[in-house]
């Protein structure tokens, strides 16, 4: 019998090369998609998964308790990974009840139609390092003290605690996974890194004159996801759920981003000015190619990332390989060739 799992968010990055990996061990995959008037499935498209006949994809949505518990009962899977979520922090500035209702309270939904249907499924919660927020320690470590410093980081620790409560009330295999940034050729254009990488490549082919950005002081932890989603599997195929960090101890500013993304086009950039005034020049050409635009800022920001993966070292033998320089080169040459092809989703 083959293994059945669900993966809430297919239609994301993560959701994608996860299911992807799943296929790949064998797996009979159901993966959910929203009723949009134009559901988009590039992703799983580019990962050639769209018409693998092991793969389900059904019509899901988070926010209603009654659509989790059929999409429990009618998959019957071993394993469910909750990958689905309004994701982007800056949005939930703008939409703090929807995040809450999405992002929040729709892994409960999945944690009680687990306790209702079939409590031996292990669950695999995607909770996010902006729960430590205004960070209490460096680097940070599960047992890291939490300071959310946006609705959406206010969310996943409800929901983060949510897991550990249903682990702990209901003796459920709920493991929760604190993800610091990973990025790759599938992260959505509005993401720091991929509309930095989408943009350099379109200036580079000439058709866009300036990248504009908010915060470039902000420190980040990147990786590169398809490593992250083989994290989030081992995570559940080990003896006991848990709590672990996902990261690479490496921080860097989203300016350095923005040098690396240029090198990688054959492009040298030098930073002038400050703070809102702050532009970056073509060193060849002269030309201004990234400016500071405020509207980019936060009410509320997360000013440094850098986690310590060693628990996921020693008790998952998980450890990423991707240099932060292999992978923006990675997203520049997608970003280039699919801009030269003429689309870039
Ligand atoms: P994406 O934003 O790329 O994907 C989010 C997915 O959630 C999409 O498939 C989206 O569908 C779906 N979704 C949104 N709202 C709902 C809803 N109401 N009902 C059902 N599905 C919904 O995120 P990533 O793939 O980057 O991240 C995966 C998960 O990991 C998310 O929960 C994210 O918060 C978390 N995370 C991500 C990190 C990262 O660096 N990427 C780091 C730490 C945590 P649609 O396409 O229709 O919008
Ligand atoms: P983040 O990712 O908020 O860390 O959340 P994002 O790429 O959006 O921002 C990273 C940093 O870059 C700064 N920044 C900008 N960000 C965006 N999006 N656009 C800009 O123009 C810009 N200019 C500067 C931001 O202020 C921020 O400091 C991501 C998401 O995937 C979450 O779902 C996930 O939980 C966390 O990573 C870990």
């Amino acid at each position: 019998m083959k293994k059945r799992a669900v993966v809430t968010g297919i239609t994301g990055q993560d959701g994608a090369y996860l299911a992807e990996l799943l296929l790949a061990k064998g797996y009979v995959v159901y993966g959910t998609y929203r009723r949009t008037s134009s559901v988009n499935f590039w992703r799983i498209d580019e990962l050639g998964i769209q018409n693998n006949p092991n793969l389900h994809l059904v019509e899901y949505d988070l926010t209603d308790l009654g659509s989790s518990i059929t999409l429990i009962k009618d998959a019957d899977p071993s394993e469910v990974y909750n990958l689905a979520a309004q994701s982007f922090v800056g949005v939930s500035f703008n939409q703090p009840a929807a995040t809450a209702q999405i992002t929040g309270v729709g892994a409960l939904h999945l944690l009680e139609a687990i306790r209702l249907v079939n409590p031996k499924i292990r669950f695999y919660q995607a909770s996010t390092s902006e729960m430590f927020g205004k960070v209490q320690a460096i680097p940070q470590i599960e047992s890291t003290p939490f300071y959310p410093r946006s609705p959406y980081g206010v969310a996943k620790l409800y929901a983060h605690w949510m897991t550990i409560n249903y682990r702990e009330s209901y003796d459920i295999f709920g493991s929760s996974g604190i993800l610091f940034n990973h990025e790759s050729p599938l992260r959505g254009r509005e993401f720091v890194t991929r509309k930095i990488t989408d943009s350099v490549a379109k200036i580079k082919l000439g058709k866009l004159d300036v990248l504009e950005l908010g915060n470039l002081d902000a420190k980040r932890d990147w990786g590169f996801a398809k490593e992250y989603v083989e994290g989030m599997w081992r995570m559940l195929q080990a003896d006991e759920p848990d709590t672990f960090v996902l990261a690479t101890n490496r921080t860097e500013t989203v300016r350095d981003f923005v040098t690396l993304a240029f090198k990688g086009a054959g492009v040298d950039v030098e930073f002038k000015g400050a703070a809102e005034s702050e532009i970056a020049v073509d060193t060849a050409s002269g030309k201004t190619v990234m400016r500071v635009n405020p509207k980019f800022y936060r009410p509320a920001e997360v000013e440094l990332l850098i986690g310590d993966p060693s628990k996921a070292k020693a008790k998952l033998g998980w450890a990423p390989a991707t240099t932060l320089e292999q992978l923006c080169q990675m997203m520049v040459e997608a970003d280039l060739r699919r801009n030269a092809q003429g689309f870039s989703f």
